[in-house]
């Protein structure tokens, strides 16, 4: 079973809190403050390895803690940095997180951050000024972010199999590479991807088995929809095309259905570099796939390499690897995404950092009771417990500084008014 999806719960670390502290020495009276700052909480990292298969381990765990920042410490001592937690997924996963942002990644040793932690809270010796010299609080540390990051596997191969079902595409597989796919007589033998390695001479191609499309397969008909995203990043495509279906469709009508799906799944499918191989030639005259080969040559152009070939016999097997070596470019096997996925392929080195957002509002929500909204005036919030006096001094020190409170008096606050920022409801004393 190939685990090619998972849903996984991220939170990178909360900050530490900044200590609150003053120095105390036999000889020193009265020590000035020396509150460490809170360490930062550690980030989620999912990082692309090499020695994982697919997404199985997810089945079991879901949820991915960072660490929390260690808490400062008197005599200036900070808190540790929480150490980052690293999810490790095979190349070719696809992580689309709570945010909307999407992150590839193909390169084994790639990274992104999918949650960053929050960060350590200031200690008092921070906050001490000239006129304030014994600053009784201290920062908290902020919780780290959080969400669900669906994750999506799209094996890595160099060529896909493709063709309706019961084609032969197995057992192309199966003689072609060591891979030992089920193959019988009957449609949608093949239930998942089967990967098969491709070795001629020193080269190396990895070959995606993938169950058979029919008609209607892009919008979900059949198996094939939920496994074409598992040809988007082949390099070429071999499209399997019976030539004696045992239930007598014709193979002109066969084609045009697998290929319509291909272009409906994704454009960029229909653009890749195809080969046909006529499938099942043992069961026809050798006259009759000469005259069957010739024809599809003259109809496909010089462009489609058309080759007849027995999974039976062995006939042709050589010639169709020739083929696939010739016409995949060499290349290291990791950057075949690059070719469709283009610029996707940069976007695990993109780092998302929410913007800087500016910004806060304040209404009136009822009689003599504010609201302020806005990611600055929230963060302050957080940042202190207004239990102490001196931290609600700072808060509102801050709110005035960022002019919080001339828009509240502009909206009609009165000194005694209550605000709530965050949740937080208290009375705000804008002296
Ligand atoms: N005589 C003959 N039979 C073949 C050949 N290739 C495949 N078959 C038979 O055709 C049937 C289907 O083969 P598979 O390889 O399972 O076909 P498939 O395309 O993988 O089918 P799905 O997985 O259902 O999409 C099986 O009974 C095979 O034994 C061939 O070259 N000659
Ligand atoms: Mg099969």
């Amino acid at each position: 079973m190939l685990y090619d999806k998972a849903r996984i719960f991220v939170q990178g670390g909360a900050g530490g809190h900044g200590a609150m502290s003053f120095r105390r020495e036999a000889h020193v009276p009265r020590g000035g403050p020396d509150g460490g700052d809170g360490g930062r909480g550690g980030d989620v990292v999912l990082a692309c390895d090499d020695s994982t298969r697919d997404l199985q381990p997810f089945k079991r765990r879901a949820h991915f803690k960072a660490a929390r920042g260690r808490h400062g410490e008197g005599a200036q001592r900070h808190g540790a940095e929480g150490p980052d937690l690293v999810v490790h997924v095979p190349p070719g996963t696809e992580a689309v997180d709570w945010r909307g942002t999407r992150f590839d990644l193909v390169v084994p040793g790639g990274r992104v951050v999918l949650a960053r932690g929050g960060p350590g809270g200031r200690g008092n010796k921070r906050f001490a000024t000239a006129v304030r010299q014994a600053p009784r609080f201290a920062e908290r540390g902020l919780p780290g972010e959080e969400g669900w990051v669906d994750l999506r596997l799209k094996l890595l191969a160099d060529v896909g199999l493709v063709g309706l079902p019961n084609a032969g595409k197995s057992s192309l597989l199966a003689r072609m590479t060591r891979a030992a796919p089920k193959v019988a007589d009957y449609p949608f033998t093949t239930l998942e991807p089967v990967l098969g390695t491709l070795d001629v001479g020193d080269r190396q191609l990895v070959l995606a088995d993938i169950p058979g499309l029919i008609a209607g397969a892009s919008e979900g008909a059949g198996l094939g929809h939920d496994f074409l995203a598992h040809v988007e990043r082949t390099r070429l495509l071999v499209h399997v095309l019976d030539l004696a279906p045992v239930d007598g469709s014709e193979p002109e009508a066969n084609f045009a259905v697998v290929e319509r799906e291909l272009a409906e799944h994704d454009p960029r499918l229909a653009a890749l570099p195809r080969v046909v191989a006529l499938s099942k030639a043992d069961l026809v005259p050798a006259a009759a796939a000469q005259t069957a080969a010739a024809a599809w040559r003259a109809r496909l152009g010089s462009e489609v390499a058309v080759v007849v070939t027995s999974s039976a016999t062995g006939r042709g097997l050589d010639e169709l690897a020739a083929e696939l070596i010739r016409r995949v470019p060499v290349a290291s096997p990791a950057p075949t995404a690059g070719a469709l996925a283009g610029e996707e392929a940069l976007a695990e080195h993109r780092v998302f950092r929410p913007a800087a957002r500016r910004g806060w509002r304040v209404e009136r929500t009822g009689d003599g009771a504010f609201r302020v909204s806005g990611e600055p005036v929230e963060r302050l919030l957080a940042r202190h417990d207004l239990d102490n006096d001196d931290a609600l001094a700072h808060v509102e020190r801050r709110l005035h500084r960022m002019g919080v409170v001339r828009a509240l008096e502009e909206a009609g606050f009165e000194p005694g008014d209550d605000v709530e920022i965050g949740g937080v409801v208290f009375e705000l004393d804008p002296g």
